[in-house]
């Protein structure tokens, strides 16, 4: 029988709330460069303009809502009685959360914790936040001045609960891609594992993304349209997958 669900979100379940996704024609995220504004060397040459950058992305949280998308997980984990819904979400913003879902892994952080910077001589423990980020901040636990940053992670750095993450991906029964393109790693190698585990794995995207061929079944529009029927199917159904495919 169906057990565990395992389920990873990208920026594109997102979109459908009016924020924007990552890889655009552009090539620029919110009219930054990436290089910028999401490594810890650009973080190093322009402190300002990061922090900057994420307290308007952080300011901007209060103007979007869940969508049905987000709604359909929050509503397939209250109603799934077989085994866990565990969401690990690529996303920063609070948008799982506030639809309802309790069981989610930030695994490139959160748009509303800060950090201690342990390379900066801060002592790494992470706090809330909802206000903006100021340089004259100092840490809640140790009181020094300056070592806060956005709890974010940029690229080069380790994302977050994965050893949490490689357990619950070998202990899972379905694997759902949602909203993702596919080229980040280590997020993009998921559906591989998942794969080698042999459970079935399914993606939605308006697309087919970079990592199509690792998945069993492709279900492609928007998934504010086209997940609320997959999770009532799948409920209705009680993950017996051959009704649902
Ligand atoms: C819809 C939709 C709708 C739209 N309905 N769908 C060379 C080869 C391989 C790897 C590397 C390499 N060089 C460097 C690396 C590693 C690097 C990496 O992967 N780089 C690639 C770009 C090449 N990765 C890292 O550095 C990571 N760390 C790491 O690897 O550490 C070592 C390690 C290895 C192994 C195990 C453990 C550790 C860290 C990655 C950090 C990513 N951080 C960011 C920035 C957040 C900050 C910010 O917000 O500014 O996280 S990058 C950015 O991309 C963000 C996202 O979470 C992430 C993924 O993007 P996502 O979510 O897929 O969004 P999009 O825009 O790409 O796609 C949206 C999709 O939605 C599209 O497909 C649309 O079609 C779809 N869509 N509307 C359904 N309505």
């Amino acid at each position: 029988m169906l057990k565990n669900i395992v389920i990873l979100t990208g920026a594109g379940i997102s979109a459908e709330s009016g924020i924007p996704v990552f890889r655009s024609e552009t090539g620029l995220w919110e009219n930054h460069n990436v290089d910028d504004v999401a490594t810890p060397e650009g973080y190093e040459r322009d402190p300002d303009l990061v922090r900057n950058f994420y307290n308007t992305l952080r300011s901007n949280l209060k103007k979007v809502e869940p969508n049905p998308a987000h709604k359909a997980l929050a509503k397939l984990e209250e109603n799934w009685k077989n085994g866990t819904v565990t969401v690990i979400t690529q996303n920063i913003d609070d948008l799982h959360e506030r639809a309802g879902s309790k069981n989610i892994l930030h695994m490139h952080g959160e748009l509303l914790k800060q950090s201690c910077y342990v390379l900066h001589g801060g002592c790494g423990d992470v706090f809330e936040i909802h206000t903006d980020q100021k340089p004259t901040d100092c840490c809640p636990h140790c009181g020094k001045m300056g070592t806060l940053r956005p709890h974010i992670v940029w690229f080069g750095e380790m994302p977050l609960y994965m050893d949490e993450i490689a357990q619950i991906l070998s202990e899972g029964d379905l694997f759902i891609s949602i909203g993702t393109s596919g080229v980040v790693y280590p997020a993009a190698g998921f559906v591989s594992t998942a794969h080698r585990y042999n459970i079935p794995t399914v993606e939605f995207n308006l697309e087919p993304s970079a990592t199509k061929g690792f998945f069993d079944y492709g279900i492609y529009g928007k998934a504010g349209t086209t997940l609320p029927k997959f999770v009532d199917r799948l409920l209705e159904c009680n993950g017996d997958l051959n009704q649902l495919f």
